[in-house]
């Protein structure tokens, strides 16, 4: 039998700012259990989540049905509230939770719906989920709320097409970390991945493979919609990024008019760097700038747009300013707040913009200037925070540009200090990024998201005071049985103590 033997109040990834484990439990999932929420029905979707949840293993449906107003506590339920703001008592902050067992309840009560989700991500890991015996909830009192309002992952969705359906897996596990951005890098110079209606030949004619003639693939606006919806229903917002005005060689290929000459160049597949671009001086450029950001930013509920901006090796400073700025103001035109890479920061920039650290070997002085002058700082430095870095010499899949990262360098940093001379309170949060040249198959991106996902995740949610490395080592072994019950692909690192 391959029971899986996970749950209880050790198994909690990211940790909580506060977590009291009782004696007066466990609360048993049984055959008069049920799941109370409200009153008011606008939660009758967690409450559905939390039944299928607590059903699942046993088979048997838990019911769902909307409080009476004033409705004394039911004994045997799992009751979701929101909390009355002023005398919550809660950790400040939109996703502030607490959840609270005991033999005779459970009790989860948040300010807002996505503090019930990251409520319900805490008593999915509480769940003891061996098939075997009841269902039970230890005894517990939580209550938490994350470091950081930026959590998130970037997937490098152009290098290697990824699925629909293998995103919204990944939607999942960001879910189960309290992770809560999913960025996708949706261009560069091998593809072109999502369908714009201004400009229908990006897809047609740049899709079509991945690197080194891999099968390719792109986002449909049907497919686009029902990953945002995936999203949204998780608590997950998605920046989605239009790399430019370097990366932009998928561009060249489907429009000519942005090629001086006018001739498309040749489609590419390789793994190089650097050396495509947009050119300012072309009446085309703008056109096309404004096209494809303002169907981003028309598509995309989130408040975020990522314009790129790295790597843009060919263009000399004034060209990439100039380019840069006019992205920026297409994205702000529309509503939207920007995003970009590091490199950013070496053209003017508007308070507010937040401006994502990779490279920490480069010259980081006006990275720092920016920060000082009003952006903000999305910590993602490739020692620590890139997946797609290999495990250690020899490790097959990956790249090895900034070394290794094994789970404690993933683990072992510090987002407030990463880089110094920054004020710690610029810093909006942590993301983790996969890129994909050597990663072709969702097992492989997988490999390299697990564990050292969930290191991050704990990065960017968990207080400092609640870190520490030998605990965490813990608690990650007791991630493997989910992952497995999940068919997940990870690696086993030797630095943790995995189940055998
Ligand atoms: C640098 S990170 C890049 C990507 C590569 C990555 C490989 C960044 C903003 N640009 O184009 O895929 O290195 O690790």
């Amino acid at each position: 039998m391959n029971a899986v033997q996970a749950g209880g109040a050790s198994a909690l990834v990211p940790a909580p700012l506060v977590l009291r484990v009782d004696q007066a439990g466990p609360f048993v999932v049984g055959p008069e259990t049920a799941v109370v929420v409200g009153p008011g029905d606008e939660l009758l979707a967690v409450g559905v989540g939390v039944a299928d949840l607590l059903g699942r293993r046993r088979g048997h449906a838990v019911p769902v049905r909307v409080a009476r107003p004033d409705e004394p506590a039911a004994a045997g339920a799992v009751v979701i509230q929101l909390s009355a703001a002023d005398s919550d008592g809660l950790p400040a902050g939109d996703e502030a939770y607490r959840l609270s067992a005991t033999a005779d309840a459970v009790h989860l009560v948040a300010r807002t719906s996505v503090g019930l989700q990251r409520a319900v991500a805490t008593l999915r890991q509480l769940l003891t989920d061996d098939e075997t015996v009841l269902p039970t909830i230890p005894a517990v009192l939580v209550e938490d709320a994350p470091r950081y309002a930026w959590r998130g992952l970037s997937v490098d969705v152009a290098r290697h097409m990824v699925a629909p359906d293998d995103l919204r897996r990944i939607l999942d596990l960001l879910a189960a970390y309290k992770l809560n951005v999913l960025h996708l890098h949706l261009t560069d110079d091998q593809a072109w991945r999502l369908d714009l209606p201004s400009r229908p030949e990006l897809v047609v004619r740049s899709s079509g493979a991945s690197v080194g003639g891999d099968p390719g693939g792109h986002y449909t606006a049907d497919d686009w919609a029902a990953l945002l919806a995936h999203a949204v229903a998780r608590g997950v917002t998605v920046v989605p990024e239009i790399d430019v005005p370097g990366h932009v060689n998928a561009a060249l290929h489907a429009y000519g008019e942005l090629v001086p000459g006018g001739e498309p160049v040749e489609e590419y597949l390789g793994v190089e760097v650097g050396f495509s671009r947009l050119t300012a001086a072309l009446p085309a450029t703008a056109v096309f700038l404004e096209d494809v950001l303002g169907d981003l930013a028309a598509m995309t509920p989130g408040e975020y747009l990522h314009i790129g901006g790295d790597e843009a090796l060919t263009l000399d400073g004034d060209d990439y300013a100039a380019l840069t700025g006019a992205a920026a103001r297409v994205v702000r035109a529309h509503g939207k707040r920007v995003v970009g890479w590091q490199e950013i920061a070496a053209a003017p920039l508007e308070p507010g913009t937040v401006v994502q650290l990779w490279d920490v070997r480069a010259d980081t002085a006006p990275v720092v200037a920016a920060v000082a002058a009003g952006a903000l700082l999305l910590a993602s430095p490739a020692p620590h925070a890139y997946l797609d870095l290999a495990y250690g010499p020899g490790f097959p899949l990956g790249q090895d540009w900034a070394g290794y990262v094994d789970v404690r360098d993933a683990y072992d940093w510090d987002p407030a200090t990463v880089l110094p001379g920054v004020d710690p309170a610029a810093v909006i949060g942590v993301e983790a990024a996969v890129w994909t040249e050597t990663l072709r198959t969702f097992d492989d991106l997988m490999t390299m998201l697990l564990p050292r996902l969930a290191a991050v995740a704990e990065v960017a949610w968990s207080a400092p005071d609640r870190r520490d490395w030998e605990g965490f080592r813990v608690r990650l072994a007791g991630q493997a049985a989910p992952w497995d019950a999940l068919g997940l692909a990870w690696y086993r690192s030797s630095q943790i103590d995995w189940p055998a």
